[in-house]
């Protein structure tokens, strides 16, 4: 595959201090290991450190307060919550899920980063990755799918619980296998991950998953904002992209006043230049966009297609920030609007 050949040749060039093998985990010093995902983690963040840190040792961590969802997996599957870590000095890091310095938290020294598995492409601002001993970066549905692959490739088990989050992984991201970025891999490791924890019906947990991901009512707009938020760096801009997944779109879209405060305190103080968030619809595979500016306002334009309804821009068919909104914005910035 031609993505393992990039693998291959940056590990091989690595000039990383201190070697990290993901073919060979007894070789590997874990001392003062973490596995951490990125900013606003999300369940695919949290579950592949998990999965990461029974594999190859260290300890799972989240740079920030998990999301409702990644609280809802943890307790369906009686797994114990990664503990929030807020100084990662002299920790040797392993990243999930995310190869951005836009998306690392404050405290971690790029020097410590030792592994990177992730399923995102390297543009915008990526880590050093010179510096990183080993690195697996697939185009996959998933962190937790690729997690689910080094598991099996090294005759791991995962027990039951660790099985059950990392499902829970692909199905978050994957909107339970019906997002663009599914692939075959993370619906075989589903039906795999599902019999090793016992769960008979997952199409059931992912929709409890979306339910629990859905409810926001009680959460303010500025929480929900950031939820599942990453900052890119596109053409030497700081683009913010926001995005609130959920059932029942209407009950956000109704609230767009509070967003659009909320936006105007966030990208003023995040010095950001661009920001965007999306009400995505996963009932209905819409994303409905708001921004909050003229310069912001001709970058929409630029990227994107759609029909205005009460100053929502309306996506038809986009569900993905990854596949989708994030690569539609990031030309329309690189193309200078
Ligand atoms: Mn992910």
């Amino acid at each position: 595959m031609k993505f393992s050949s990039v693998f291959l040749s940056l590990a091989v060039i690595s000039t990383a201090g201190s070697a990290f093998e993901l073919n060979d985990p007894k070789k590997n010093d874990t001392h003062n290991l973490v596995w951490t995902g990125h900013l606003s983690p999300d369940t695919d963040s949290m579950t592949a450190a998990i999965a990461a840190a029974y594999i190859y040792g260290g300890t799972a961590v989240m740079p920030q307060e998990t999301n409702p969802e990644s609280r809802f997996v943890l307790e369906y599957c009686q797994a114990e919550a990664p503990r929030q870590l807020d100084d990662f000095t002299d920790k040797q890091v392993g990243l999930v899920d995310f190869n951005q310095k836009t998306q690392l938290h404050k405290t971690i020294d790029p020097g410590s980063i030792t592994a990177i598995i992730d399923h995102h492409a390297i543009g915008g601002s990526p880590v050093n990755l010179a510096q990183v001993a080993a690195i697996d970066i697939r185009p996959w549905g998933s962190a937790a799918t690729i997690a689910a692959d080094h598991a099996a490739s090294l005759n791991i088990i995962l027990p039951k619980q660790v099985a059950c989050t990392t499902l829970a992984g692909i199905l978050s991201d994957t909107v339970v296998l019906q997002s663009a970025t599914t692939t075959q891999y993370d619906r075989d490791y589903a039906v795999k991950l599902a019999e090793q924890a016992g769960i008979s019906d997952f199409h059931s947990f992912g929709e409890q998953m979306l339910i629990a991901k859905s409810d926001l009512s009680k959460t303010d707009a500025a929480t929900i904002l950031t939820m599942d938020y990453k900052t890119f760096e596109y053409a030497g801009k700081k683009v913010g992209i926001g995005v609130a997944e959920t059932l029942t779109a209407q009950q956000l879209t109704d609230r767009k006043d509070e967003f659009i405060t909320a936006m105007q305190v966030y990208k003023k103080e995040n010095n950001l230049d661009h920001l965007f968030f999306s009400v995505t619809d996963t009932k209905n595979k819409q994303a409905n966009l708001l921004w909050i500016d003229e310069a912001d306002a001709a970058v929409a334009q630029a990227a994107f297609q759609g029909q205005n309804a009460d100053g929502w821009l309306q996506l038809k068919n986009v569900t993905s920030r990854k596949r989708q909104i994030g690569p539609a914005i990031q030309r329309a910035v690189e193309a200078g609007n």
